[in-house]
């Protein structure tokens, strides 16, 4: 299996309910290493352009409201099979759908406030790591 690199949000529901270690501690058990990692405020820029792949969608003006709403952990998540892996421990997109014991069934509260973010391909992952972390924040 190839090491893998993929990014990661906690999102504004998570950092305010004061959850960043418990999820944290669900994501490194996973066996999933936190290789950088700081807590920012987005600007709604940077949420756009973020986002700018679901501009059309109806619910996007929400989610960029949302995402700027209060803090945000931005990371980079290391591993064999990292994205994949990752997205099955976040679970599925709306917390009523998602398998027993992933973050979102365990931490979120609806399909928009849903605690976390992973990217969902090599492409995107690189794309949206280079988005928030320069070279020397990253450390393997
Ligand atoms: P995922 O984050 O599981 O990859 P996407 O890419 O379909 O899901 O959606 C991106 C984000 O948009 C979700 N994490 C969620 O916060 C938000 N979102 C998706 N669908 C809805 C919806 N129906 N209403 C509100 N927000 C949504």
């Amino acid at each position: 299996m190839a090491v893998e690199r993929t990014f990661s949000i906690l999102k504004p529901d998570a950092t305010t309910r004061n959850l960043t270690g418990a999820i944290n501690a669900m994501i490194e058990k996973a066996g999933l290493r936190i290789i950088a990692q700081k807590r920012i405020r987005m600007t709604l820029a940077e949420a756009e352009t973020f986002y700018a792949v679901h501009r059309e969608r109806p619910f996007f003006g929400e989610l960029v409201q949302f995402m700027t709403s209060g803090p945000v952990v931005v990371q980079v998540l290391e591993g064999d099979n990292a994205i994949a892996k990752y997205r099955d421990v976040m679970g599925a997109t709306d917390p009523a759908k998602a398998a027993a014991g992933t973050i979102r069934k365990v931490h979120a509260m609806s399909v928009g406030e849903n605690s976390v973010h992973g990217s969902d391909a090599p492409d995107t992952a690189a794309k949206e790591i280079a988005q928030f972390f320069s070279g020397n924040e990253i450390v393997g």
